[in-house]
C-alpha cells in the first residue's frame, strides 16, 4: 500500500474516465486509478504518468485502500448494468461516510434508486452529469453534481477546479440532492438535440431553398458565429461543412442521413410528458432523428409521392439567409425556454431546489451547448429568479419580437418548398400558442364534456359544470 493516500479515486478508464483522471491529476491531486481490465490502468500510467500523481491498483480492494477517508470514488463506466455491477463490488469495501460518484450518463431515475440504496448503508451516492465529451473531460467539462451537501463539501473543491472556467467562475455546481445532477444533464442533452436539429434545418433551407453550397453555408455559419448565435455547435458546423472526402465531395454528402441517439433525448421527452411540460423543440428533434432512421418507409414514400411542390420564389437571397438566422434564433429561444421549464417542473416535483440561473452559468463553458446565449439566460434569472418563462424576459422577448416576421416567412416558405422544418415550425406554433388570447382548447373541453361528461369551467363564473348533451342540454353545476 502506498504511504501517502490518494485524495480521490477513479475506476473505469475508457477514454472519458482516463481523460477525467488525467485532468484531476494535472490539477495536483493524487489520484488512485483502477479498471476492471488492468491493462488500461498500466497503459494510463505508462503514457501519462508524468502528468501527475497516479496510484494504480490492479484489484478493487487495493484501489479502495489507497484512498483517504471519507473516500471519494468516481465511477466512469457504461451507464446501466455496468454501473450497478461496479457499485455492488465497491460497497462491501467501503466505510461509513464514503462517497461514490457516478459520472456516467445515468438515467436520473436510476440515480435516485442508487442514492437511496447507498444511503441505507451510510454511504453517499452522487450522480454527476459531465458534459463536454472526451476533450471536455480532459481540458475542463461542465459538471452538474447531485447528492448530499456533505458529499459536495468533499467533492466541490476538486470538481470545481477541474471544470471549465468562464470569467473566473467554474462550470460546476451542486445542483441539488438525489437525482438532480443527472436530471439537469438529461435536459441539457435534450436541449442539445433541439439545438442541433435547428442548425440542421437551417443548413437544409440554405442548401435546398437558397441553393448555397456546403462551403458557402460554412461561411454563413461563420458569420453567424460572430453574433448572438455564437456557440460551440455553430462553430463546429462551419468547420465540418468545409470538410471534403478525398475526391472533393462535400463530406456531409457521403455520410448516411440516418441520425442515431443514445437515449437522453428520449428520456427528456418521456420525463416532459410525465411532468406535463411541452418541450416541443426537443420532441421534434428526437422524432426527426427517428424519422431519418426509417429508411424503408422513406424509400416507400419517395416512390409514391413523386410530385415536387411548385418552385418557390425566394426573392432576395441575402434577405432569406438573414431570415433563416432570425428564425433559428427565435426557435432556439423557444427550445431553451422549454428546457428550462422542464428543469423548473422537475425540481418542483422532486423538491430539488434547482437554481435555474446557476444551470445557465455552468453551461456557459465546457459543455456541448456552450454559448454566449447562456450568459443572457443567466442575466435573465439574476434579474428575475421566479421568471414565468424565459420567453418573456426582456432580452429574449425583444429578440423573438424582432425575429417573428422572419420566422413566419421562413416556416411558410419551407412548407411551400416541401422542406421539413419540424423544430422551426413547432417552435413557432408554441410561441403562437402561448401568446394567443383564446385557444381552441375551449372546443376540446366541450367535446370532452359531450362524450365523457368530463366537465368544464366557464369564463363568466366560478365553478365546474356539465351540460346534459344527450338530453335537454341543460347545464348543471357539479
Ligand atoms: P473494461 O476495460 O474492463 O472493459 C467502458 O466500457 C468502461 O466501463 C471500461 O473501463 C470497462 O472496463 C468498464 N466496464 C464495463 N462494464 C463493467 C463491469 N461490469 N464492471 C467493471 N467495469 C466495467
Amino acid at each position: 500500500m502506498p504511504e501517502e493516500l490518494a485524495t480521490i479515486g477513479l475506476t473505469g478508464l475508457a477514454v472519458m474516465g482516463r481523460n477525467l483522471a488525467r485532468n484531476i491529476a494535472r490539477h495536483g491531486h493524487r489520484i488512485a486509478v483502477h479498471n476492471r481490465t488492468a491493462s488500461r490502468t498500466t497503459a494510463l500510467i505508462e503514457e501519462f504518468g508524468s502528468e501527475g500523481d497516479f496510484v494504480g491498483s490492479e484489484s478493487l480492494a487495493g484501489f479502495v485502500a489507497a484512498i483517504e477517508r471519507p473516500r471519494a470514488i468516481i465511477v466512469m463506466v457504461k451507464a446501466g448494468e455496468a454501473t450497478d455491477a461496479v457499485i455492488d463490488e465497491l460497497v462491501p469495501l467501503l466505510d461509513q461516510g464514503d462517497i461514490v460518484v457516478d459520472a456516467g450518463n445515468a438515467h436520473f431515475v436510476d440515480t435516485v434508486r442508487r442514492e437511496q440504496a447507498l444511503a441505507e448503508r451510510g454511504l453517499h451516492f452522487v450522480g454527476a452529469g459531465v458534459s463536454g465529451g472526451e476533450e471536455g473531460a480532459l481540458h475542463g467539462p461542465s459538471i452538474m453534481v447531485g447528492g448530499s451537501d456533505l458529499a459536495y463539501e468533499r467533492l466541490g473543491p476538486i470538481l470545481e477546479g477541474i471544470a471549465a472556467q468562464v470569467d473566473g467562475t467554474p462550470c460546476c455546481t451542486h445542483v441539488g440532492p438525489g437525482g438532480a445532477g443527472h436530471f439537469v444533464k438529461m435536459v441539457h442533452n435534450g436541449i442539445e438535440y433541439a439545438d442541433m436539429q435547428l442548425i440542421a434545418e437551417s443548413y437544409d433551407l440554405l442548401r435546398s431553398v437558397a441553393g448555397l453550397s456546403p462551403e458557402e453555408i460554412a461561411g454563413v455559419f461563420r458569420d453567424w458565429n460572430d453574433g448572438d448565435l455564437e456557440s460551440f455547435l455553430i462553430e463546429i458546423t462551419a468547420d465540418v461543412l468545409t470538410h471534403t472526402d478525398p475526391d472533393g465531395t462535400p463530406f456531409v454528402d457521403v455520410v448516411r442521413d440516418a441520425a442515431e441517439q443514445k437515449g437522453t433525448g428520449r428520456w427528456t421527452v418521456q420525463s416532459a410528458l410525465d411532468l406535463g411540460v411541452p418541450v416541443t423543440g426537443i420532441a421534434e428533434a428526437t422524432f426527426a432523428r427517428s424519422l431519418s432512421g426509417h429508411t424503408e418507409q422513406r424509400a416507400a414514400a419517395r416512390q409514391v409521392f413523386t410530385t415536387d411542390p411548385e418552385p418557390v420564389d425566394l426573392g432576395d437571397r441575402a434577405a432569406f439567409v438573414d431570415d433563416v438566422r432570425a428564425a433559428l434564433y427565435a426557435s432556439k429561444v423557444v427550445a431553451y425556454a422549454q428546457g428550462f421549464d422542464q428543469m423548473a417542473a422537475g425540481s418542483r416535483e422532486h423538491e430539488w431546489g434547482v437554481d435555474l440561473g446557476a444551470m445557465a452559468t455552468i453551461w456557459r463553458g465546457g459543455c456541448i451547448i456552450r454559448a454566449q446565449f447562456l450568459d443572457r439566460i443567466r442575466e435573465a434569472y439574476a434579474e428575475e429568479p421566479d421568471l414565468t418563462t424565459l420567453l418573456t424576459a426582456e432580452y429574449f422577448a425583444g429578440a423573438v419580437n424582432e425575429g417573428a416576421g422572419a420566422w413566419r416567412r421562413v416556416v411558410a416558405l419551407a412548407a411551400r418548398a416541401g422542406v421539413p422544418t419540424p423544430a422551426f415550425s413547432s417552435s413557432l406554433a408554441y410561441f403562437d400558442g402561448l401568446r394567443r388570447e383564446r385557444l381552441p382548447a375551449a372546443l376540446i373541453q366541450v367535446l370532452r364534456d359531450d362524450f365523457g361528461a368530463h366537465t368544464y369551467q366557464r369564463v363568466d363564473r366560478e365553478g365546474t359544470f356539465h351540460t346534459d348533451w344527450a338530453g335537454d342540454r341543460s347545464e348543471k353545476e357539479i
